[in-house]
């Protein structure tokens, strides 16, 4: 009987510990599914965060790191200028990415190292608990924020993309969302020409993916996707930044 759906290889044959209804599996599908079509795997070198995803070096078949928190982009360039033919990429949540690794992000984007960043914003910290992270929402309620994120005390969030498309490093920054199946095909194609990027050696490709926590929104697997369309999209809209061919949005 012909197999029409099946686990991409890059990715272990192992349960994801990840809670119901949170998108951090469908993404690692996505990546792996790409690595699987490049045929990179057996050269590819991954950099895991610390946060929910800290154990995506035990789900991705290829080689991994872990990296102390938001260092992934610092330690995937030593990777990838110590073995250039290999595939570098980082997968990190925005606590990993946008707070305690601001500067690694920003210095790698802006020395254009030619490595893959896949950057999973859920607009909390989901594994210690749901405290706010940097791109909580202006009045969203979270552990710390419990009257609402209150941008007069508490800044407002960072929009990585658009801060990001301005540095002449960066060849590819896209934002995309995993809420429906267009949208995943979507995420999957922008992750797909992060990596080829990469291939080609354009430089630095984040991809950013608005990403679920039910858990720590306290919402339904379904409440929790309808909350992402409502309040996050407005936010953080989908779309191509920059693509070093196309330029600047
Ligand atoms: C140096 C350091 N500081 C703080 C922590 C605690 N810590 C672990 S995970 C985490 C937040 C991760 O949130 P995020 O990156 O948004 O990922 P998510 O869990 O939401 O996927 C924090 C603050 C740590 N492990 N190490
Ligand atoms: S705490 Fe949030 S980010 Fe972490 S696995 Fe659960 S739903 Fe996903």
């Amino acid at each position: 009987m012909a197999v029409v759906f099946d686990r991409p290889h890059a990715l272990c044959d192992c349960n994801l510990h990840y809670c119901p209804g949170c998108t951090h599996g469908i993404i690692h599908r996505l990546v792996a599914e790409v690595i699987d079509e490049l045929g990179v795997e057996g050269k590819t070198v991954g950099v895991a965060p610390v946060g929910c995803s800290v154990f995506a070096y035990n789900y991705f078949n290829c080689d991994m790191i872990e990296a102390p928190h938001g260092r992934a982009p610092a330690v995937a360039t030593g990777v990838k200028r110590a073995c250039p033919d290999d595939v570098v990429f980082t997968y990190q949540g925005d606590g990993d990415l946008a707070a305690i690794g601001t500067a690694e992000t920003v210095h790698a984007a802006t020395r254009g190292e030619n490595i893959v960043v896949i950057f999973v914003n859920n607009t909390t910290y989901g594994m210690t608990g749901g405290q706010m992270a940097p791109t909580t929402l202006p009045n969203q309620v979270t552990q710390t924020t419990p009257y609402g994120r209150d941008v007069n005390t508490a800044g407002f969030p960072i929009r990585v993309c658009e801060m990001l498309c301005t540095l002449d490093g960066v060849a590819l920054a896209q934002r995309v969302a995993v809420d429906t199946v267009p949208h995943i095909r979507e995420a999957k194609k922008a992750i797909k020409k992060a990596f080829q990027n990469q291939i080609d050696g354009k430089g630095f490709s984040i991809v950013e993916i608005l990403s679920t926590c039910p858990t720590n929104w306290g919402l339904s697997p379904v409440e929790a996707l309808d909350w992402l369309r409502e309040n996050m999209m407005p936010y953080y809209p989908l779309g191509v930044y920059k693509d070093s061919e196309k330029g600047v949005k």
